[in-house]
This record gives C-alpha cells, sequence and structure tokens, in this order.
C-alpha cells in the first residue's frame, strides 16, 4: 500500500519532480509515482484515485502546468490531503499554473508549494509531515533532517568566515 501518490500531468513534468520522489525514498516514504492528467485522461485520474483510496494512500502530490487542473480534479475526489506543485510549462511561467493551482473554490482546498523542483521537494516534505502525524519514526527522521540542515549552515558560515 502506497503512503503518497504522486500524480504529473505529463510526462514533459518528470525531471522537474524527480526530486519529489527523492526526498520520499530518503525518508522512507512509500509512494506511486505516475503520469495522469485531468483533460486528457479524466477518466484514469477517476480511476487511479478510487484504487489509491482502497489501498489506504494518505495524501495526494499532483503536479501539472499551464492550465492546471490535475491538484484540483483530484481534491474533488478525496478527502485526504491534496499537495499542488504549479509546473512552469508555458510562455507565461508558469503563472498560470499557480493560480490554476491555488485558487480553488471553498471546500476543496489544495495546499500549494513552490513552483518546479523547488516546490516538488517541498511538497515531499510537507507530505511527510502530514504523515508524521501518525507516524512517530518518520517525525523523528525530519526531526533529524531539520537538524542536518541547520548543521549545514553553520558549516557553511564557518567556511565563509573562514575566507575573511
Ligand atoms: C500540462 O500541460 C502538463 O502537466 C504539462 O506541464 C503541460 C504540457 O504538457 P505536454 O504538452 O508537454 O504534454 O497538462
Amino acid at each position: 500500500m502506497p503512503q503518497a501518490a504522486i500524480f504529473i500531468g505529463s510526462a514533459s513534468d518528470e525531471d522537474k519532480m524527480r526530486p519529489c520522489c527523492d526526498v520520499l525514498n530518503q525518508l522512507g516514504v512509500s509512494f506511486i509515482f505516475t503520469v495522469t492528467s485531468a483533460h486528457r485522461t479524466p477518466d484514469r485520474t477517476e480511476e487511479l484515485v478510487q484504487k489509491l483510496e482502497s489501498d489506504g494512500c494518505q495524501v495526494y502530490i499532483c503536479a501539472a502546468g499551464m492550465a492546471a487542473h490535475l491538484a484540483g480534479a483530484v481534491a474533488a475526489r478525496t478527502l485526504k490531503p491534496v499537495i499542488g506543485v504549479p509546473i512552469a510549462a508555458s510562455p507565461l511561467g508558469g503563472m498560470d499554473a499557480l493560480l490554476s493551482t491555488v485558487q480553488m473554490p471553498p471546500g476543496f482546498p489544495v495546499a500549494t508549494v513552490a513552483l518546479d523542483k523547488a516546490g516538488a521537494k517541498n511538497a515531499a516534505w510537507l507530505a511527510a509531515q502530514i504523515l508524521a502525524l501518525a507516524d512517530p519514526v518518520l517525525a523523528e527522521k525530519l526531526a533529524q533532517t531539520r537538524a542536518d540542515f541547520s548543521d549545514s549552515v553553520i558549516k557553511s558560515a564557518l567556511e565563509v568566515e573562514s575566507r575573511n
């Protein structure tokens, strides 16, 4: 049973979302990573959510570009948390996907993170934080990772200062 699902609207989104898989793998969170489109494969999107709901998936991460309706389409079909990653895939530089993802009507929230790879990573962290509410081992891994981030800043500070 995957704990999380990552959907991308097109194979062209894959490179930008691989960092999401990397973070989940690093934290030991099980997931499926697949392509489905709100517009091109609406039936597949519906079937995937139905199957994952019955398999016990706890959180969805949806990444799409342009008129990005994938996260919203999933949010309409589940009560589990849905995290949206807007992808910059058009001459509008991702503003189209950002607004399409974030501006959900009341009652159907999509927790929208940053665009592209930064958002991909934070989508994974946020999904892990949600799962950690009921998983003390994962919560400890997250705490350790925060400590590692802190250590790396201190190390960088010492290196920069040593060059003064
Ligand atoms: C969206 O349209 C996808 O998520 C992708 O970001 C964008 C372009 O898709 P392709 O034309 O590259 O398949 O649905």
